[in-house]
């Protein structure tokens, strides 16, 4: 079954980012969102946007709470306006056949060097 919303998916180590269990290096932090840096970057810049609660894929958030996808949106936005000045790429991978490997929604916003299309 995919995210509610409300339920906590067992190995989901998003929510004790959110939660503070584990640690990341968060760049934004509200009552909607929280962002920080992907552990492992593919680029200069490499920001995970994410909703405090679980959705399996950008299409139920927007489903479910839209305007918490308007606002990890615009806090993509901040991020590349402040790191790489607003040029960015923001990937939601769906589904493990295109990579998405953490099961709780989230925008990588990718910046600071040039990227290739079509992506690999
Ligand atoms: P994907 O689109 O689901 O493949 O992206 C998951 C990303 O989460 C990936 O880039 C990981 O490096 C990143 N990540 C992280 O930054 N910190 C974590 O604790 C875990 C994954 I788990």
């Amino acid at each position: 079954m995919s995210g509610s919303g409300s339920g906590r998916a067992p190995d989901d180590l998003f929510l004790k980012i959110v939660a503070g269990e584990i640690p990341a290096d968060i760049v934004h932090a509200d009552d909607e969102v929280v962002a920080f840096r992907d552990v492992s970057p593919q680029a200069p810049v490499h920001v995970l946007v994410i909703p405090r609660v679980r959705y399996e894929s950008v299409a139920e958030l927007a489903a479910a709470a839209p305007q918490t996808l308007a606002r990890l949106v615009a806090v993509a936005q901040q991020i590349a306006d402040a790191e790489c000045g607003g040029e960015y790429r923001l990937v939601f991978n769906t589904g493990a056949g295109v990579g998405q490997s953490v099961f709780h929604v989230h925008g990588h916003v990718l910046g600071g060097r040039g990227f290739t299309w079509p992506p690999g």
